[in-house]
């Protein structure tokens, strides 16, 4: 009996116990293991996880690794290495592990951002680089678009003076539209029922990815019923029906001869790959209906989440430095005045709303974890040796955070980013990636820059941002859910004197 337990035992660690590679190659630094479960029960779990594995840096160093299951990931937080996984090695790294709820999400890795290393993924990603260049100028100008629902956000807010509200539903509104204009050439009026179901599926589907949820350690367990894995399903299934119906309606009236956007690309690149492959039907698999539903999905979803949680983080840090708030209004003033709105352009003038915008991407990055990366081949960081399909993950928040490149990295000081005669927008230090680097780099970083520096710039222009009559200032704390959300919180608008005035004497 005690024979054939013992042998039961050393089989199992046998298969489980992490495997010795070759002799010499020294690897990271590895948190404890144990079989079957691997380093779990020695994985903080409360509290926030970028924070957590920035404090295992303190034990284990820059770069560590831990075991979930059978899988390992490494864990890199100084931004040397990460350079080197993002840019240097950048192909070698640029694969996307399987994870039960991204696999959801993605289904099974279609679309971009989730997809792993391959011809689709870098088909998808090619289209939607191409996507951007169709509004580089001309009527589509990208900033046309965005000002045309920036103007109708501050008109609505111009309704509401005096008023405190949750800016973040008119933002969704105004960033969903430039999104839904580039995809689709469309937009949604204000109170549109479709407009609340975005919003809600956005949120479940934020919220269930938050959960880290077991059976993305232990895959295996996906047969069982799971409360996170449902509603992930459920959310997901509302997305494609609503972007489906879309796409549908879309196809009734496209005859082909125009690309305005998004979708007339990716239906044309098919086009074209069933013309040209008549005889083998590998390529246009790659565009089938599902493929394109599955990257409209990822910009849709990448497109308004992110910027609109940015631009909520920069005006809570305003409103608790109404002093800073205020400086930039003065810029405004000076720089733009009040004959007419702030333009891309003005990025050369408005200097400390500009540095504002890359201070709030420090502190509080949009993904502070970045998308998990994966080694296509055995690689290798630094001199440690890290395996073909070893998970890797970029801690963006310890980069943003270092002691050593930041002075009082806590404190939010848009006047690092600036000269000593304030004159000058300065890069002070390397260790600073808000929109990743190198193949799988974020695809909407000129987007993303464009909306945030409009948005407040126009607002700021035109209104006064206050606490509300409680007194209540927003947390700074956040909450980790892919995207790093700011909970929610409210503003008191007021329409600037200066701004009734100018409009008094006429013009704009
Ligand atoms: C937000 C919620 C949603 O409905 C769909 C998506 C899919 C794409 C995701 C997006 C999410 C969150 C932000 C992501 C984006 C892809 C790239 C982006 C993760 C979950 C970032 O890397 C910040």
């Amino acid at each position: 009996m005690w024979e054939l337990l013992t042998l039961l035992m050393l089989s199992l660690t046998y298969f489980f116990w992490p495997k010795l590679k070759s002799r010499d190659a020294k690897y990271p630094n590895s948190l404890p293991c144990l079989p079957l479960v691997g380093s779990l029960p020695f994985l903080p779990r409360d509290g926030q996880q970028h924070l957590n594995f920035f404090n295992l840096q303190k034990k284990y160093g820059p770069i560590y690794s831990f075991r979930l299951g059978s899988k390992t990931t490494v864990m890199v937080g100084h931004y040397q290495l990460a350079k080197e996984v993002l840019i240097k090695k950048g192909r070698e790294f640029s694969g996307r592990p399987h994870m039960t709820t991204l696999d959801i999400l993605s289904d099974n890795q279609k679309g971009v951002a989730f997809a792993d290393h391959g011809a689709q993924w870098q088909l998808h990603r090619r289209l939607v680089q191409a996507t951007f260049t169709l509004f580089k100028d001309g009527s589509q100008r990208l900033e046309k678009i965005i000002c045309q629902e920036i103007r109708l956000l501050c008109d609505f807010l111009a309704t509401q003076d005096g008023q405190s509200l949750d800016l973040s539903e008119p933002t969704f509104l105004a960033m969903t539209n430039v999104i839904s204009e580039i995809c689709f050439s469309s937009s949604y009026k204000r109170g549109d029922p479709e407009l609340e179901i975005i919003q809600r599926y956005n949120d479940g589907i934020l919220h269930a990815l938050s959960q880290n949820t077991i059976v993305d350690i232990f895959p295996g367990l996906k047969v069982f019923p799971n409360k996170t894995l449902k509603k992930m399903k459920s959310c997901v299934k509302i997305r494609n029906d609503l972007l489906n119906k879309i796409f549908e309606d879309y196809k009734k009236s496209y005859i082909g001869d125009s690309t305005r956007n998004m979708l007339d690309l990716l239906m044309q690149a098919k086009m074209n790959l069933d013309n040209n492959n008549a005889t083998s039907n590998q390529n246009s698999t790659l565009l089938s209906d599902e493929h394109i539903l599955g990257t409209i999905s990822d910009i849709f979803g990448a497109g308004v989440e992110t910027t609109v949680s940015t631009i909520q983080w920069l005006i809570a840090y305003l409103l608790h430095y109404p002093q800073l708030m205020k400086r930039i209004q003065e810029e405004i003033d000076q720089n733009v005045g009040f004959n007419r709105t702030p333009t891309i352009s003005d990025r050369h003038r408005l200097l400390l709303l500009e540095a504002a915008v890359r201070e709030v991407l420090r502190i509080r990055p949009v993904a502070p974890l970045l998308i998990p990366h994966k080694a296509i081949v055995d690689s290798s960081i630094g001199d440690l040796a890290v395996d073909k399909d070893t998970n890797v993950i970029i801690n963006l928040w310890a980069l943003h955070h270092d002691e050593k490149e930041w002075a009082q990295p806590d404190q939010f000081r848009p006047e690092r980013f600036l000269d000593q005669t304030r004159t000058h927008l300065i890069n002070p230090s390397m260790s600073y990636l808000p929109f990743g680097a190198g193949p799988r780099s974020c695809l909407g970083e000129l987007l993303a820059r464009q909306e945030i520096f409009l948005t407040v710039a126009w607002m700021l222009q035109r209104f006064d941002l206050d606490i509300p009559d409680d007194g209540q200032l927003p947390c700074l704390e956040g909450q980790l859910k892919v995207v790093f959300l700011i909970k929610a919180f409210k503003v008191k608008v007021k329409i600037r004197q200066a701004w009734r005035e100018a409009q008094g004497e006429g013009s704009l």
